[in-house]
């Protein structure tokens, strides 16, 4: 046998484990669009500062064992509540729902989002994964999604490990639980807020009302036709203030009120790699 035919498999053997490492995906968001629909407004309380759910970035990151994934926001991330002391991360008012599309195909996963989100996909953005990027312990978020949001039971990736530093929240999955991320993927991030004493129908989030209140978002309804969510990724997701009209238009798109007849749920998009 010649050397070169010994070598090509040999050389697969070592790099064939981490062969993808160092593939990595950016995506990018407008400043200032922290507004849902775009008269969303914050809660009142002090702890919900300016910028809080705004997000500015999304990257991810393939680290071999493991996918990371940095969450960039418009203010420094701190833990108002203590939720590390509480066995969670380190951070308090956030709560990144990501959902990902790993087959582009037209109905080929779930279209609808977390219980409490308020929200669906389009038919070509049927999710199969949705990782939730909580600051409650990862097993209260099992139980809340087995309990809430059973169709979403299977789909669920908790992170290994979550932790803020300045502007930015840091969460590592293992891959195993996720699979091998490629440029084909699609996704899509909910910025919403965690909230420790949700109601029956919410999967740990804060709800949008009418007038904001101390822990309330405000310019929804009182009712639950209305997205509980302040800030979503848009395509080409560079970040242009065209994506936040783009935003604005696409999470208009609910009815909520009293008669749940007449509710419409924002049909939301996702963003596909290079
Ligand atoms: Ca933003
Ligand atoms: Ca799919
Ligand atoms: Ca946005």
């Amino acid at each position: 046998m010649k050397l070169v035919n010994l070598i090509a498999p040999l050389a697969f053997l070592l790099t064939g484990a981490s062969a993808h490492a160092g593939w990595s995906i950016k995506f990018k968001d407008p400043k200032g669009d922290d507004r849902g629909p775009g008269k969303y407004s914050y809660p009142t309380d002090a702890v919900y500062t300016s910028g809080s759910f705004d997000l500015l970035e999304l990257n991810v990151t393939d680290q071999g064992a493991d996918i990371q994934l940095d969450l960039v926001f418009n203010a420094t991330i701190e833990d108002p509540w203590g939720m590390a002391k509480q066995g969670g991360a380190n951070f308090s008012v956030q709560f990144v729902q990501i959902y990902v599309d790993t087959d582009h195909k037209s109905k080929s996963g779930e279209l609808t989002a977390l219980a409490g989100m308020n929200a669906v996909f389009q038919d070509e953005s049927a999710f199969e994964r949705v990782i939730l990027v909580s600051p409650q312990p990862g097993a209260r978020v099992k139980q809340e999604v087995a309990q809430k949001s059973p169709k979403h039971k299977n789909l669920l990736v908790v992170p290994r490990e979550i932790s803020a530093k300045g502007k930015t929240i840091t969460a590592k999955i293992a891959k195993k639980d996720l699979g091998q991320p490629t440029d084909q993927w699609g996704w899509q991030a909910l910025v919403a807020s965690n909230e420790g004493y949700p109601a029956n129908t919410d999967v740990l989030c804060r709800k949008v009302n009418e007038y904001e209140g101390q822990h309330r978002f405000g310019g929804g309804d009182d009712y639950e036709g209305d997205p509980n969510f302040m800030d979503i990724l848009v395509s080409p997701a560079k970040g242009d203030s065209a994506e936040k009209d783009a935003q604005f238009k696409i999470l208009s798109g609910y009815v909520s009120g009293a008669d749940q007849n007449k509710w419409k749920r924002a049909v939301l998009p996702m963003v596909y790699g290079k």
